[in-house]
């Protein structure tokens, strides 16, 4: 099975409180000088937020979620860039879709009747999220069946709902929520077994990016994160995701092209090399699809006593 070339989704919180970058870019100029900085770094897309989604996160009204939104949305968009809104609000959605966002990003998977009509009638691209229960209260004691069956058969049902209410296929992307109601062994469960979730036909995009189950198994703080991003995004990558949302573009895109690279066996030189040898190549990272994906080795079984606490992040 080939899958599409990696898609990096850089994220640009524009919030007093997100669980790793909180406060860093609030101010509309900062934030967009950030966004653009990441397209520098290699991003394909920037995911613009306004409301921070960590447990216990206060409540932003739609009027101060747009007015943070919105500015640095049409910044980017006017610089060339391709940028989705990160809200559960429509009309937040509405308002950055008219500052020329491509995408809506909802962790409630347009559970807002007004959302999907939104997303149906602006044709827009849209990322459904699996999440247990709503950001304040999705870390107490989440519970599964079996996660990634859970998690497959909600998201399903969120895409058919979607196309039911007008949404084209080729228009969704589907995404477990890895911290959203999942314990440290759910998202392990759900990283390892993604493709599972490949498997149902929509692109899949996965946000590890600093997340807190990562700092439980490497003992790191937020900061000190980003080898345990790079593994979590190049497995995902391994299992057929396409799109990436993290904060530190720079080195998650070269991990992800040596890794796309290698899972196709070609790769292509840089300009520079172009003109000082003469190898040739049969496709291109990242813009070719040749990305191997699907069936994986069978994984060592779990011991019962594996980490299993809530986390946030
Ligand atoms: N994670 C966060 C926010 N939005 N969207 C998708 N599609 N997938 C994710 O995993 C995801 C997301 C949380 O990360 P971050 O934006 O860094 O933090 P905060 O919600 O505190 O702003």
């Amino acid at each position: 099975m080939a899958t599409p070339s990696p898609i990096v989704m850089g994220i640009v919180n524009v919030t007093p409180d997100s669980f790793s970058d909180g406060g860093r870019w609030l101010d509309p100029a900062a934030a967009i000088a950030h966004g653009l900085q990441l397209r520098d770094d290699g991003a394909d897309l920037l995911d613009v937020g306004g409301e921070s989604t960590r447990p216990g996160a206060a409540a932003v009204s739609e009027e101060e979620e747009r007015r943070r939104v919105v500015p640095v949305v049409a910044g980017l968009a006017d610089a060339g860039a391709r940028v989705s809104v990160d809200t559960m609000k429509a009309t937040v959605a509405e308002a950055a879709l008219d500052a020329g966002a491509t995408l809506v990003n909802d962790v409630t998977a347009l559970r807002d009747s007004a959302m999907v009509r939104l997303v149906a009638d602006r044709d827009c691209d849209v990322c459904l999220v699996h999440m247990q229960g709503d950001p304040r209260t999705m870390q107490e004691n989440p519970r599964y069946d079996d996660v990634v069956a859970d998690v497959a058969a909600f998201l399903l049902e969120r895409a058919d709902a979607a196309m039911a209410a007008g949404v084209r296929r080729e228009r969704i992307i589907l995404d477990p929520g890895i911290g959203f109601g999942k314990t440290v062994q759910h998202n392990l469960e759900l990283l390892d077994r993604l493709h599972e979730l490949v498997a149902l036909g929509f692109p899949v995009l996965v946000g590890t990016s600093r997340k807190s189950f990562l700092g439980r198994i490497a003992g790191r703080d937020t900061d000190d994160r980003l080898p345990g991003t790079i593994a979590t995004n190049v497995l995902a990558l391994a299992r057929g995701a396409t799109i990436f949302r993290v904060h530190d573009v720079a080195p998650v895109r070269d991990a992800l092209a040596v890794a796309a690279a290698t899972l196709a066996r070609t790769w292509t030189p840089t300009p520079d090399e172009t003109t000082t040898t003469s190898r040739t190549t049969t496709s291109t990272i990242p813009t070719t699809s040749s990305t191997k994906a699907g069936p994986r080795p069978s994984s060592p079984s779990r011991s019962p006593d594996s980490p299993s606490t809530p986390t946030t992040g």
